[in-house]
């Protein structure tokens, strides 16, 4: 055999990210991949799209699929829409990690192993945010209890904040997707491009900064996105969905408007090679959330 053709053993597929709000998947996305692709805030329901991350090792391509947190009471077209992605990326996979919050189960837990156990994909359960429970042996009985809601694979605890046995989730992950060559170029990421990237970087830092203040009525569209002497220049909206919210973006003096700017543009810095040049603007757009329309032009549908 040329030292050139792939190894016979290499391992090639899809492993959906799939779990309740909140419970780290982005984290885990980012820090599998080694890359942001994926925004992370505090706030439940922050990733709205399927986001995709590949990792490939001398054996394995992993495709990690980043997914919206499945949640119960989805009553706006938004929330649906949500749901939707999360399940049809499931569906999708080779592989699905429930991830899950360690020494938690609630509702929402409950309805994502539903969504899994309606496929016949082998399951690995990602025990994520370990760091909080101390002693580390008060983990056991949450790990008994998981252990017989399921027949997982493997339960593997970890802590995305701090890459605390990643290698492990990773190689469990690795070790259940099919034999097949490598499905995306060496040094391919992800398939999602710039204006996305910059549009989720600003709703980002946006939700970190509006705290509790704006409840999920934010959207980022990057409007036009143009190229002048290296340098980039991006014209991007923010959709509000009443007019009440529209001061409360801009704050005082356009103090808040402008601190999202610089910090969306810094950790855009780190991403792109170019200087950027960013304008935002604020539009109202009545109840975008529960418009079919306009969740289309955001990719969301
Ligand atoms: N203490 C601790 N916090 C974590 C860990 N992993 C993630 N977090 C925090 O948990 C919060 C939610 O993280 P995300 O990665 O956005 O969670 P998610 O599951 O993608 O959430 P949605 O996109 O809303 O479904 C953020 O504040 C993270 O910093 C962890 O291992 N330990
Ligand atoms: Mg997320």
């Amino acid at each position: 055999m040329s030292p050139a053709a792939p190894a016979p053993q290499f391992r090639s597929g899809y492993a959906a990210l799939v779990g309740r709000p909140n419970v780290g998947k982005s984290t885990l996305l980012n820090v599998l991949v080694g890359h942001k692709l994926s925004i992370v805030t505090p706030r439940p329901q922050t990733t709205r799209h399927r986001i995709l991350g590949v990792l490939t090792l001398p054996q394995a391509q992993i495709a990690f699929v980043d997914t919206p947190g499945l949640h119960a009471h989805a009553s706006r077209a938004l929330n649906k829409a949500m749901n939707r992605t999360a399940t049809a990326a499931l569906e999708a996979a080779d592989v699905a990690v429930l991830v899950v919050e360690a020494s938690k189960w609630l509702p929402d837990d409950e309805l994502a192993l539903e969504r899994i156990a309606r496929t016949a994909h082998p399951v690995i359960a990602a025990v994520n945010k370990i760091d909080r429970v101390r002693p580390r042996e008060r983990l056991l009985p949450y790990l008994g209890e998981l252990a017989a809601r399921h027949a997982f694979l493997a339960l593997v605890p970890v802590c995305a904040l701090k890459a605390d046995n990643i290698e492990a989730l990773r190689d469990a992950i690795a070790a259940h997707l099919p034999l097949s060559p490598a499905l995306f170029p060496d040094g391919e990421l992800t398939d999602r491009g710039l204006p996305f990237r910059i549009a989720e970087t600003i709703r980002e830092k946006l939700t970190l900064e509006l705290n509790q203040e704006v409840p999920y009525g934010i959207a980022v569209e990057v409007e036009r996105l143009t190229e002048e002497d290296g340098q980039l220049a991006v014209d991007a909206a923010i959709w509000v969905d009443r007019e009440g919210q529209k001061p409360i973006v801009i704050g005082a003096r356009g103090e808040r408007l402008k601190r999202v700017g610089r910090s969306a543009r810094l950790a855009l810095n780190g991403i792109l090679e170019q200087r950027l040049h960013l304008n935002l603007w604020v539009k109202v757009r009545e109840n975008w959330a529960d418009n079919a329309r306009a969740l289309r032009e955001l990719g969301l549908e």
